[in-house]
């Protein structure tokens, strides 16, 4: 795969290390060739350089909007080296071949941002170098291209450790790095552009920056989280998890950004559990889940859910695991919700829940996998944070028992359980769970204690709405999405009854809340992964 460098071509608007990279090339024995402004500083420099006028034929025209537009210059990139074809066309067309490329754009970005006014940023939009970029970036295999100074020195290595050649390893990783910065070029002048024209009144809002990153409009929403704001729901590219972004809307009121908001993160939680071993539900509130539970049937599962805080279940999202089936929707319609999601619906289903007009029914057509990889964003003031989506599964942690007490099989069941629905709730989150359904939940509090508190507090009125003398936390289990900085947390839950307990662990006192843990006859495990959700 290694064919020695025998010709570059040089265009470069920023011309640092230009001389030198060139004069080292030389020294190689490369050849070089450069469009006029580069020309002019290596031949000042005393190189030998010829124009790429002599590949074209043709001068520098219309003030240098076309110089390089040729093919004596993109079939001298494109040709594929060991194609008869491909070589006898660069013979017949008198086409020499160019081994490396070294462009750096016209600097349309520094000019945005310098304020300039439009028509100079029009005129700092390269059209023939990206053309190049991409041509030598396609034809990799044969071409190696260079688009950024700080690999002027990584070339020249590679060419005096490859006897003048550049290793396919290299040229791949140059291509990659080529196709991303026409690809976030092209991002600037999109987003400009689309900054420029002003939204049509009554038109869906459209995110500049989400545009450009190849984002496609799924539906314009009425508003944001808050009346006063604008919103848009954006498709990114690719095959999509199932989820609000394939859901299928049958019937209801037109879904708002808060209802695609909590949809997605119930959907997502939800997805968590398989459904070949039960039925389960979540019921989402303000993108916390306030009710979970598995069951023999939708219906049970709903119910159960329902049980855990049925005051904050009012008005909330419903999601199901399984196909919603007439029995789960007969129950679910009988108190005021939002939306319903399903992998599917049966007929009878879609029937009962018409009898509510504004009810959103969604079908995704699949569950998500909860171990699939993917990108989670979010804006910070002037750009992204991106991470790895949290595709961590509580059934892969390998579980350490902390404790002289060892978790019975019962608890060890509901402890995972609670740590799945913990991974779903935001930090802190706190997750009392008995028989596969959640029955306390604490979320998204500064404090951990605060958290435990409030999930005590909430088994404790889930029991009085029940009519149950005793706080559902009782003989119940307890998780924590991250460790417990101290034993107060963990002691709060032993007081409320929790008789095993699951957390990250790695906290500096371990020990103290293993002896606390130990003191109160709580079974303890530690999973070594954290579930913060922010
Ligand atoms: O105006 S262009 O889009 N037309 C072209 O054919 C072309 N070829 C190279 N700009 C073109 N370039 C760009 O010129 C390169 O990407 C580079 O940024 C710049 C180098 O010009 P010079 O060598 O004259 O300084």
């Amino acid at each position: 795969d290694l064919s020695r460098v025998s010709r570059a071509l040089l265009s470069v608007s920023d011309k640092t290390g230009l001389v030198e990279f060139a004069r080292a090339l030389a020294a190689r024995g490369v050849t070089l060739v450069s469009t006029g402004g580069t020309h002019r500083a290596l031949s000042d420099a005393g190189l030998p350089v010829t124009e790429v006028s002599d590949l074209t034929g043709f001068p520098e025209m219309m003030d240098g909007r076309v110089k390089t537009l040729h093919p004596g210059v993109h079939g001298g990139l494109l040709a594929i080296r060991d194609n008869p074809e491909h070589q006898a066309a660069m013979l017949a067309h008198g086409i020499a071949a160019i081994d490396l490329l070294v462009v750096n754009l016209y600097p349309f970005e520094a000019t945005l941002a310098a304020g300039k006014p439009p028509a100079e940023c029009i005129e700092n939009i390269d059209i023939g170098g990206p053309a190049m970029i991409r041509a030598a970036a396609k034809n990799h295999e044969d071409v190696a291209v260079v688009v950024d100074v700080a690999d002027y020195a990584t070339v020249l290595a590679d060419l005096d450790a490859h006897d003048g050649a550049i290793a396919l390893a290299t040229r791949r990783r140059l291509a990659q790095k080529a196709f991303a910065r026409t690809a976030s070029y092209d991002a600037a002048i999109a987003t400009w552009l689309a900054g420029e024209i002003a939204a049509p009144e009554g038109q869906a809002f459209r995110a500049p920056t989400f545009q450009a990153l190849g984002g496609t409009l799924a539906q314009g929403l009425r508003y944001g989280e808050n009346p006063h704001m604008r919103a848009a729901f954006y498709r990114t590219a690719g095959k999509p998890r199932p989820g609000v972004a394939t859901a299928r809307q049958l019937q209801g009121k037109e879904l708002s950004y808060n209802n695609l908001n909590d949809t997605d993160a119930a959907y997502e939680a939800v997805s968590e559990f398989d459904p070949a071993r039960s039925a389960a539900v979540v019921i989402v509130k303000h993108a916390n889940p306030c009710g979970v539970a598995e069951g023999a049937s939708l219906r049970e599962a709903y119910e159960r859910a329902l049980r855990c805080d049925p005051v904050s279940a009012f008005g909330g999202i419903v999601a199901l695991n399984r196909i919603l089936d007439a029995e789960a929707a007969r129950k679910i319609v009988e108190i005021f919700t939002e939306v319903i999601i399903a992998p599917d619906a049966t007929e009878e289903a879609v029937a009962i829940v018409a009898s509510k007009k504004n009810l959103r029914l969604l079908t995704a057509g699949g569950l998500a996998d909860p171990r699939a990889p993917g990108e989670a964003w979010r804006t910070v003031a002037g750009g992204f944070l991106v991470q790895d989506r949290d595709n961590a599964v509580v059934d892969d942690m390998p579980l350490k028992v902390v404790t002289k007490r060892a978790p019975t099989e019962a608890e060890l069941a509901d402890l995972r359980f609670a740590f799945r629905v913990a991974k779903h709730v935001k930090s802190n989150a706190i997750v009392y769970a008995k028989d596969g359904a959640t029955v306390g939940i604490g979320a998204g509090q500064m404090s951990r204690v605060d958290s435990s508190r409030i999930a005590a507090w909430k088994a404790a009125e889930a029991a009085k709405a029940a009519g149950l003398p005793e706080s559902l936390a009782r003989g119940a289990v307890v998780a924590s999405d991250a460790f417990f900085p101290f034993a107060d947390g963990l002691l709060a839950a032993a007081e409320a009854g929790a008789t095993a307990v699951i957390q990250p662990g790695g906290s500096m006192r371990d020990d103290e809340v293993i002896r606390a843990a130990d003191e109160a006859g709580l079974a303890m495990v530690l999973t070594g992964h954290r579930h913060f959700r922010h």
